[in-house]
């Protein structure tokens, strides 16, 4: 399986993400692509290869061209009023306040985000071109018909950002990207499957009310965990899209017996859906040890997972999301992919 990646990612870096009432350093840092890539080439997965540029139109066809706007200018915005400090929001449009776009960098960030987890660095815009860029080569190789199955390293990761928000660490969302860009050469259906500890409330608001693109997750009960806001079970998509969104939250504590469940659940549902390729939003916070989520999931658990989608028997493209129990991130994740491998 040949792996894309950029080096351009640690071009992010945040220094601190608010969380549990503190501002502490960034669980989602530049390490974890490190020893991802290092674990490809270490058990010799497959050539690792930098990414083509594809410019901002493939991202506009997911993401607000106004949103695209803000997320290139943010940091110059910012520096100017505050100076060379990662920029976080902290104020937000919630109900009975107005979506009036502001002049002020300030609540700008608030305008176009979820939470105060998710900084805005120098370096960010590159990082999230490059990171597109990576879904995207990755998205044309499958879309060629000349692999089976791919690996995008893409960080920082993509699927809680939706069309005009950025949050969960995520800014553009690659897997969404990509997904599109499968569908725009020709694809005519595209099934997203989010393995990730966390709902990917960006990749479902995007395509919630589209018949082409299926959106399975598998997830920590919103009621329970972050993004808090979207994921149950009772969200089925809607118009045009009603029955192509399939959320499968789970309590916390989830060992692999539930999980295992739920991915045959979204397997028996992707299998009828009869998609011309699969995009798996590769999170690997299931894990026991992650430091930030609480599923029990083993590293022995990986390969399995990548074993069940390999009997999907469809072009598959797999995108690096979260994980962030860095020592182990780069067997759980490469073990998906050698799991997919055997299987
Ligand atoms: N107390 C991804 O895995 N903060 N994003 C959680 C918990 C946000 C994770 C705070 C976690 C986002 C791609
Ligand atoms: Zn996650």
């Amino acid at each position: 399986m040949r792996t894309i990646f950029s080096p351009d990612h640690a071009l992010h870096h945040g220094r601190s993400e608010l969380i549990d009432g503190q501002l502490q350093p960034c669980f989602e840092k530049p390490e974890r692509a490190e020893l991802v890539r290092a674990r490809v080439e270490a058990v010799g997965l497959g050539p690792v290869e930098a990414p083509v540029e594809f410019g901002l139109e493939p991202i506009r066809r997911v993401h607000a061209p106004d949103y695209v706007a803000f997320l290139e200018t943010a940091w110059d915005e910012w520096v100017k009023v505050h100076g060379n400090y990662d920029a976080l929001p902290l104020v937000w449009p919630t109900p009975g306040l107005r979506r009036v776009l502001p002049d002020a960098i300030d609540g700008k960030l608030g305008y176009y985000s979820i939470d105060a987890g998710t900084p805005i660095t120098g370096g960010t815009w590159r990082a999230i071109r490059a990171g597109a860029n990576v879904a995207l080569t990755g998205a044309a190789a499958i879309a060629r018909g000349s692999e089976r199955a791919i690996f995008s390293l893409c960080r920082p990761p993509g699927h809680h950002a939706g069309s005009n928000f950025f949050g969960g660490y995520c800014y553009f969302n690659n897997a969404a990207i990509a997904a599109q860009h499968l569908l725009d050469q020709g694809a005519n259906r595209v099934a997203i499957l989010d393995v990730d500890y966390h709902h990917g409330n960006g990749t479902q608001e995007i395509f919630y009310n589209r018949a082409d693109v299926l959106v399975l997750n598998i997830h920590a009960d919103p009621k329970q965990e972050y993004p808090y806001f979207l994921g149950h079970a009772d969200e089925a998509g809607a118009g045009a899209g009603e029955g192509f969104n399939v959320n499968y939250p789970l309590p916390w504590g989830t060992a692999w017996p539930s999980w295992n469940e739920a991915l045959e659940a979204a397997c028996a549902r992707l299998v009828a859906y009869r998609p011309n390729a699969v995009v798996v939003s590769l999170g690997v916070d299931t894990f026991a040890k992650d430091p930030i989520s609480h599923f029990r999931l083993e590293t022995d658990h990986f390969p399995l997972i990548g074993r069940r989608i390999a009997r999907l028997d469809l072009p598959t493209h797999f995108v690096m999301e979260g994980g962030y129990a860095v020592e182990e991130i780069g067997v759980n994740a490469v073990g998906v992919l050698e799991g997919f491998e055997q299987g």
